[in-house]
């Protein structure tokens, strides 16, 4: 049997390296779509990737953009991909706040611009369709553990954006007999995570606290809560959602969730730092019990203007038809992403100590 072809927009971020990792292992021939950048973009996945002209090639990138559709249309015919898994996404909350338009264009008309590259090319019976849907959707709680019957009330640019997203996939397997299926993700995190979300914000400021790199954390709303799980396992969730008979969608989540203050606290005791709340709201303070240093601040600019409090969800469906079920539990990935970060600042603290510059990193 010919290998199957996979393409993966969004390659390069957290969830693209996980699975371009996983369809390697699986035998498919990966291809990505990666962006122009003037910085050099792929570091999660240039381990996977091999000099063109050796033999056994299976890893190809291309460069594109979801919103340019002929882009989209010229690599798909080229590809000719069995499964396209859309992870492509302007996928920062807060950032969507500050750019709806473009959110929209790429999160919202970038799904249509696929879909309707597959019907364009006619490769309705050939490809099937992963679309990266998201807890987001939820939003303002309607009822928990939220599960693929709850409705949608989103609380932002992003999760309206990936709202139309979900929709306009349903339309396309509805319409035109697409295999075209949502996978409704919770928060999953990773030491890959990028540096701006909330636990590898956390995780990153603890181990260069630790080492002397940095003085306190600012934060936002920190009781909101998460239903946080390891990318790893739901890279794993999106292969078996493609392999079924009939095309559905899925909730993938672990069913159980933590305030951000507890993800502060757990991974501060990961490096053997307590900490202890002092003050309400915006002055409230983390403070080492030991030493009786400031280590978290609040900072209302982390706050967003519409904020989803509490996710939770119900990963029946997914344990029922697919056999998913998460193996990671918030504890456990915490301490990951804490060693992780320690190991990568500990190069910051030789270099400082040897009399080097580092970058500043203190956002
Ligand atoms: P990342 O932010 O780590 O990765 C996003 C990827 O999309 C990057 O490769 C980025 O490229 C690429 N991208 C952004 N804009 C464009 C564009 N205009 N054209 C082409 N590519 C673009 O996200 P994750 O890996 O965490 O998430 C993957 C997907 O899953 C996203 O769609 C996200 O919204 C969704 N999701 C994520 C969840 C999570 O908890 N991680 C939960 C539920 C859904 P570049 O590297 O150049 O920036
Ligand atoms: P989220 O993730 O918005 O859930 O979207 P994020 O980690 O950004 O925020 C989680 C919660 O933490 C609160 N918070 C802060 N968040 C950030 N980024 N920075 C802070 O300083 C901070 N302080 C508190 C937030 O207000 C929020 O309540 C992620 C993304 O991966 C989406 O693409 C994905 O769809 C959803 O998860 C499921």
């Amino acid at each position: 049997m010919s290998k199957k072809v996979a393409l993966i927009t969004g390659v390069t971020g957290q969830d693209g390296a996980y699975l371009s990792e996983l369809l390697l292992k699986k035998g498919y021939e990966v291809h990505g779509i990666k962006r122009r950048s003037s910085l050099f973009n792929t570091d999660r996945i240039d381990h996977l990737y091999k000099d063109q002209h050796e033999s056994n090639v299976n890893y190809f990138l291309h460069f594109g953009d979801l919103t340019d559709a002929t882009n989209m249309i010229r690599i798909i015919q080229e590809v000719q991909p069995d499964e396209i898994y859309n992870l492509a996404a302007m996928s920062h909350v807060h950032v969507s706040f500050e750019m709806p338009e473009y959110t929209a264009n790429v999160d919202a008309i970038g799904t249509l611009r696929i879909l309707e590259a597959v019907r364009i090319l006619k490769m309705e019976k050939k490809t099937r369709i992963y679309q990266a849907s998201t807890s987001e959707l939820y939003g303002k709680v309607q009822e928990t553990p939220q599960s693929e019957t709850t409705p949608f009330y989103p609380r932002s640019p992003y999760g309206v954006a990936k709202l139309y997203a979900f929709w306009i996939t349903k339309n396309y397997r509805e319409a035109y007999d697409l295999f075209a299926c949502n996978g409704i993700l919770f928060n999953h995190e990773s030491p890959l995570r990028g540096e701006t979300f909330v636990t590898r914000k956390i995780t990153r400021g603890v181990a260069r606290i630790k080492l002397g790199l940095q003085k306190n954390i600012f934060m936002g709303n920190i009781d909101s809560q998460r239903d946080w799980g390891h990318a790893r396992d739901y890279v794993e969730g999106m292969w078996r959602i493609l392999q079924q008979d009939e095309p559905d969608d899925f909730v993938l989540a672990t069913g159980k969730t933590k305030t951000v203050r507890y993800f502060i606290e757990r991974a501060f005791a990961e490096v053997d730092i307590e900490i202890e709340w002092k003050g309400k709201a915006e002055d409230e303070k983390g403070i080492d019990k030991k030493t009786g240093n400031v280590l978290v601040e609040i900072d209302p600019k982390y706050y967003r203007p519409t904020e989803v409090e509490l996710l939770l969800g119900n990963p029946a469906k997914a344990k029922e038809k697919l056999g998913w079920e998460p193996t990671c539990t918030v504890d456990e990935l915490i301490s990951e992403m804490v060693k992780a970060d320690m190991d990568l600042f500990k190069r910051d603290k030789y270099l400082l100590d040897g009399g080097h510059k580092i970058m500043n990193y203190n956002e």
